[in-house]
């Protein structure tokens, strides 16, 4: 069979738009495909909840993929073990209490996990805003980051969830943007977002999964963003809790939207 330029346009487009649209309204929106974001999606998916994530980056896994300082590998503590092996990543060096694992097998692992959910991965889409309707939120304001990096004025377009998941990272992007636009008040002590610690793995670890919450109506915080949120310090190139967040995050939105 000879191949035709304008069917591979056509087959790329016509299953893009046909996707995109499907997921114009979902049950969870998770903005940020690092690992708590793709632990949560895989997760909320498993429980039969229609989810889709948005990532601003080309390729998604977030900090994962740079290990510490760009050595490749991450560390693991032994809570997490379940998960790794759910994953069914193999290539794993036990220490005492912990274990090593290649970063890139992680993301590969976690990514057949997503996909074969059936969850699609939006890349290079930025959230750029909350859609807030009544004081819940109720899904997000969406662009292509070529635009957001360009600074071009484009208007958004907007989908709908019943559950967003800010898991942005160190930034809680999501979390900044409800604060500065709505002005509300937060579940902190401050009232308004806490800021992250320094350095203090074990406790990080600790509060990373604590931390995990409904922060605001229909606002979930995962990972980091949920440390950057309520004050939790950071933990460097560790990544159980990152684990341990995405898989709780999903346990407290299925409860929630199951009721
Ligand atoms: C679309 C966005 C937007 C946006 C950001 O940083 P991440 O890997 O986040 P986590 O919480 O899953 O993992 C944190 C971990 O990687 C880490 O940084 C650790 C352990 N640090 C310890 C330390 O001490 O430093 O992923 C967040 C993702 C990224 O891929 C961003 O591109 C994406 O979110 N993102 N996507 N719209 N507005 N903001």
């Amino acid at each position: 069979m000879s191949i035709i330029e304008t069917e591979i346009t056509r087959a790329i487009v016509e299953r893009f738009y046909s996707r995109f649209l499907d997921n114009v309204a979902s049950d969870v929106a998770i903005v940020g495909a690092g690992p708590s974001g793709l632990t949560a999606a895989w997760k909320i998916a498993e429980r039969g909840l229609k989810t889709v994530v948005f990532e601003r980056g080309l390729k998604p896994g977030g900090g994962l993929t740079g290990g510490g300082m760009m050595f490749s590998e991450i560390v693991i503590q032994a809570d997490a073990l379940t998960i790794i092996n759910e994953l069914g990543v193999n290539f794993v060096e036990q220490r005492p209490g912990y274990f090593v694992a290649d970063a890139l097998e992680l993301l590969g692992a976690l990514l057949v996990k997503v996909a074969r959910s059936g969850v699609k991965i939006f890349n290079l889409m930025s959230v750029e805003d909350l859609l807030l309707v009544d004081r819940k939120v109720s899904g997000l304001v969406i662009n292509w980051s070529a635009v957001e990096l360009a600074h071009l004025h484009v208007d958004p377009l907007t989908i709908a969830a019943k559950a967003v998941v800010d898991a942005t990272g160190h930034a809680a992007e999501l979390v900044h943007h409800l604060v500065r636009k709505a002005k509300v008040t937060l579940p902190t002590p401050s009232g308004n977002i806490e800021g992250e610690g320094p350095m203090w793995a074990e406790r990080a670890e600790q509060l990373t999964v604590e931390n995990t919450r409904e922060i605001y109506p229909g606002l979930w915080v995962a990972g980091m963003a949920a440390n950057a949120v309520l004050g939790g310090p950071r933990m460097g190139p560790i990544f159980g809790g990152m684990l341990l967040s995405g898989q709780k995050v999903a346990e407290l939105i299925a409860s929630k939207l199951k009721q």
